[in-house]
């Protein structure tokens, strides 16, 4: 009798279309789902697609404003009469942003001979550049035992200067860490030494660089007033004020340390001339923007261009966006 009930409810016509009609609904269910997927890797691929697209046609603007800043540097070189680096020549002046496609193109491009090399402490005497260095912390209000902690950052011994700090030191931190013991390889690295605070980093930041070189070499036409006093404390503060106040042109650096006889002593160091620079490129285009550092050396002699790094996603100040945004922020 069961049986007989089994086979009345399996021939039962509702019911069989009801298995129909739930097989289609799953086949329906899975090819909706399949389609979504398959949507769905499209759109991601043609997201990230549109993204490589973005981003290497603002690199390829921001590459563009590099080789202008590499012609504008080399033109200056050989045109003939100019003798100097100054804050007057045309590449030191801020440039106008250009308008490119949906967006803006700005350059900047920074004299990297007007700040002081952080390198200069990891040649083999770099006694008179730590006392510099030194002087200039005070200057800026900065402790002199930072000057340590950065002379054995970059000095290539073990060896603890007054009380700066070696392997010993960093590797006993929560994140253990090396100092280079060779150059540097960016500013940034002032973080990372004994002694150093935000806010000194804050202070210290404007005035110094890191060239791949162990040479102090300072152009007088760029250099600011703190540098100019940190070469020689005693010298006639209130005229070295004066001097980088105004516009400066000096041909010979013999013209400076005659109005400053105490700066002499650091001729060597000096130059009326630059050989780095630091070109900042951002380009914007609709709500995509890049920024590109980018390091050059230009050859004292042939005034051949080379580059040393590039560098992205730096902050970029902006004259244009200060001037659509009509803040001095
Ligand atoms: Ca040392
Ligand atoms: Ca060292």
């Amino acid at each position: 009798m069961a049986s007989t009930n089994l086979q009345l409810v399996a021939r039962n016509p509702r019911q069989s279309d009801g298995v129909v009609l739930l097989s289609m609904l799953l086949v329906i269910i899975f090819l909706t789902a399949l389609v979504y997927q398959i949507m769905m890797r499209h759109s991601l691929t043609i997201a990230q697609t549109e993204q490589t697209l973005n981003f290497d046609r603002l690199l390829s603007f921001a590459l563009g404003a590099e080789s202008l800043a590499r012609q504008a540097l080399h033109q200056d070189h050989v045109t003939p009469g100019r003798k100097v680096d100054s804050l007057q020549d045309i590449w030191a002046r801020p440039l106008e942003p250009l308008f490119i496609e949906d967006g803006v193109l700005e350059i900047q491009i920074r004299d990297l001979n007007r700040c002081f090399n952080l390198n200069s402490l990891s040649g083999p005497n770099p006694d008179k550049n730590a006392v510099r260095l030194g002087n200039l912390f005070s200057i800026l209000g900065v402790p002199s035992t930072l000057v340590d902690s950065w002379r054995d950052w970059v000095d290539n011994d073990q060896e603890l200067f007054g009380r700066g700090a070696e392997d010993g030191h960093y590797l006993l931190q929560s994140t253990s860490y090396r100092p280079p013991n060779t150059l540097a390889g960016h500013v940034s690295e002032l973080h990372l030494v004994k002694h150093m605070r935000p806010e000194y980093f804050e202070l210290i930041e404007p005035y110094v660089c890191v060239i791949p070189s162990q040479e102090l070499a300072i152009n007088i036409n760029t250099v600011s007033g703190e540098i100019l006093k940190s070469l020689e404390p005693k010298e006639n503060q209130a005229l070295i004020e004066q001097i980088v106040s105004e516009e400066r042109y000096y041909e010979t650096v013999g013209d400076l340390t005659r109005e400053l006889p105490g700066l002499a002593s650091s001729a060597d160091v000096l130059s009326v001339k630059s050989s780095y620079f630091e070109v900042h490129s951002r380009v914007g285009i609709e709500d995509n923007q890049i920024e590109l550092v980018s390091i050059l050396y230009r050859d004292p002699q042939s005034g051949k261009i080379k580059l040393i790094s590039r560098d992205l996603g730096k902050s970029f100040n902006s004259y244009y966006q200060k001037k659509v945004r009509g803040t001095d922020d």
